[in-house]
C-alpha cells in the first residue's frame, strides 16, 4: 500500500514536472501537498474522478508584464512584473506580492499554490494568489521605490480589484510600498477601495495587519506546546530574519516571557543571549523598518556576537521560529537545532525548511508548525481588514487581535483534526494540507468543472 501511494505520488510529480520544468520551489511546494493528500483520496474518491489535485496544481490565470521605470540618474530599468491567480474557488485571489531580485515564475507559484491552502484554513473567504518582481529595494531611494512601483501598478491595476484579487506585502513590500502601489491604483481607476492590504491606518489599513503575522507564529507555537502541557514562557527562542515577520514574533515572545537570542539577515546573523528586549527591538525596527541598515549594526551597538554569513541554527534553543525565507534550515541545520534540546519549530517564513529536515522533525516527532498553518496569521488579519473595508468600519486593537488569536487556535484545531496520529502524535504537515484543502475541493466540485 505504501509502494503504491508513493507511486502515485511520483506519477503525479512526473506531470507536474513535466509541465512546469525548472520550477523547482514549485514543485517541492506540490510534492509536499500531494504527499499528504493521496493517501486522503484514497478514502475520497470524489476529488480524484474529478481531478482536482490535477486543477489544483495549474493556476487559473499567470500573469507576466514588462516594468519599465526610470532611475534617480534618468536612466531606463526594465524589471519583471507577475502575478499568480492561483485559485477563486472560496473567494477572491488573495496573496502578498515579493519584491526580491532572487524573484521568478517558480517562486511564485510555490507561494501561491500555498497560499491556497493557508486561506483556507484561515476559515475566511480568501482564495488563493501571489506577485512580485525581480526588482531589489535594496540601495535604492525613496524616489526609485516609488517610480518602480507606480510602473508596477500601471499594468497590474487592470487585473485586481476587491472583488477580484487582493494583493499585500511580503518580502521587500511593506508600508512603504503598499502607499505607492494604492496611491497609483487610486489614480488610474478613480476608486477609493480595498484593493490592497496593509494600508496605513489612516486610509483603510487594520490594526494588528503589520503585527499579525510574527504573533500569530508565535500564538501557533503556544498552542502546540499547550499539547504537551507546556508554553512560551521561559523559553529561549532563535528567529531568523529581521523583518516584519520576525520583529512582531520576537515582541510576542517577550509578551509571553520567552527569550529571544538570534536575529539575522541575507549578510549574517546575531546572537545575543541576553535576550532582544522591547528596547533592544525598538532599535531593530528603526533600523530595519526606517533605516534599512544591517543586522550586523545591532552587534556593534549591543556588544554581542554578529557571525557573518550563516544562520543561526547552530545556537542552543528550545524553539526555532524561522522567519526569513525558502528552504532556509537544511537537514544538518534541522539535526543540530535537534541536537541542541531545540522541540518546536513554528514557521513564520513560507517553506523555510527543506523536504529532509522536515522529516528529521518529523522522525523525532517534535511540534513542527509549517509554514502554511503557523504563518496563516498575516492573511488572517488581511482577510479582517478587508471586512472592515467592506463594513466601511475599523475595529479596535483588542478586538482584532482577539478574532487573530481566535483564528490561529481554530487552525491548530484544524490541524489537530485532519493530522492526529493512532499513538497521539500530531502530524501537523497532513493535518494543514488536508484540512486545507477539503474546503477548496469541495467548493471546486460545487461549481462545477472550471
Ligand atoms: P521582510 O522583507 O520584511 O524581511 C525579510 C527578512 O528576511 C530580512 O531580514 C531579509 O534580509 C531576510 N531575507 C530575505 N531573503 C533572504 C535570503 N534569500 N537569504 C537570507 N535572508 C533573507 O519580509 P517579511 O518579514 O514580510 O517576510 C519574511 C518571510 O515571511 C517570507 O518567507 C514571507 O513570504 C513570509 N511571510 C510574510 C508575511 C507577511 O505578512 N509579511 C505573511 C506570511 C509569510 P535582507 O534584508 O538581508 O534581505
Ligand atoms: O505569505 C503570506 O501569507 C503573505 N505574504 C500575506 C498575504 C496577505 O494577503 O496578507
Amino acid at each position: 500500500m505504501a509502494n503504491l501511494l508513493e507511486q502515485k505520488v511520483d506519477d503525479f510529480m512526473a506531470k507536474v514536472i513535466a509541465k512546469n520544468p525548472a520550477e523547482v520551489e514549485f514543485h517541492q511546494a506540490v510534492r509536499e501537498v500531494v504527499e499528504s493528500i493521496i493517501p486522503f483520496l484514497e478514502e475520497n474518491p470524489k476529488y480524484s474522478e474529478a481531478k482536482i489535485l490535477d486543477r489544483i496544481a495549474e493556476p487559473e490565470r499567470v500573469l507576466m508584464f514588462r516594468v519599465p521605470w526610470l532611475d534617480d540618474q534618468g536612466k531606463p530599468q526594465v524589471n519583471r512584473g507577475f502575478r499568480i491567480e492561483m485559485n477563486s474557488a472560496i473567494g477572491p485571489y488573495k496573496g502578498g506580492l515579493r519584491f526580491h531580485p532572487t524573484v521568478n515564475l517558480g517562486i511564485l507559484k510555490f507561494l501561491a499554490f500555498e497560499q491556497v491552502f493557508k486561506n483556507s484554513l484561515t476559515t475566511l473567504p480568501m482564495g488563493g494568489g501571489k506577485g512580485g518582481s525581480d526588482f531589489d529595494p535594496k540601495g535604492k531611494s525613496d524616489n526609485e521605490v516609488m517610480k518602480f512601483t507606480q510602473s508596477f501598478m500601471s499594468e497590474l491595476f487592470r487585473h485586481i480589484g476587491p472583488n477580484t484579487d487582493v494583493p499585500a506585502g511580503d518580502i521587500g513590500v511593506g508600508g512603504r510600498e503598499i502607499g505607492f502601489l494604492f496611491g497609483q491604483y487610486k489614480r488610474l481607476r478613480n476608486e477609493f477601495t480595498g484593493v490592497l492590504t496593509g494600508k496605513g491606518r489612516e486610509w483603510g489599513g487594520s490594526l494588528i495587519r503589520p503585527e499579525a503575522t510574527g504573533y500569530g507564529t508565535v500564538y501557533f507555537a503556544e498552542e502546540m506546546l499547550k499539547t504537551r502541557g507546556d508554553s512560551m514562557k521561559g523559553k529561549i527562542v532563535a528567529v531568523s530574519g529581521s523583518g516584519n515577520v520576525a520583529q512582531y514574533a520576537v515582541e510576542k515572545c517577550n509578551d509571553y516571557g520567552a527569550k529571544c537570542v538570534t536575529l539575522s539577515d541575507s549578510s549574517g546573523y546575531i546572537y545575543d543571549p541576553a535576550g532582544i528586549d522591547a528596547e533592544k527591538l525598538a532599535y531593530v525596527m528603526h533600523l530595519k523598518n526606517v533605516k534599512r541598515g544591517r543586522i550586523q549594526e545591532y552587534a556593534q551597538k549591543y556588544g554581542c556576537q554578529f557571525v557573518e554569513g550563516e544562520r543561526p541554527w547552530g545556537v542552543k534553543c528550545d524553539v526555532a521560529l524561522p522567519c526569513a525565507t525558502q528552504n532556509e534550515v537544511n537537514e544538518e541545520e534541522a539535526k543540530t537545532l535537534i541536537a541542541n534540546g531545540c522541540f518546536v519549530v513554528s514557521e513564520g517564513a513560507n517553506m523555510p525548511s527543506v523536504p529532509e529536515a522536515i522529516e528529521v522533525y518529523l522522525e523525532k516527532k517534535i511540534l513542527y508548525g509549517p509554514g502554511k498553518a503557523a504563518n496563516a496569521g498575516g492573511v488572517a488579519v488581511s482577510g479582517l481588514e478587508m471586512s472592515q473595508n467592506s463594513l466601511r468600519l475599523s475595529w479596535t486593537r483588542e478586538e482584532v487581535d482577539a478574532r487573530l488569536h481566535q483564528i490561529m487556535k481554530d487552525i491548530h484545531a484544524t490541524c489537530q483534526k485532519y493530522g492526529t496520529q493512532p499513538d497521539g502524535f500530531i502530524h501537523y504537515v497532513n493535518g494543514a494540507n488536508i484540512g486545507g484543502f477539503v474546503k477548496v475541493a469541495d467548493s471546486m466540485l460545487a461549481q462545477g468543472l472550471v
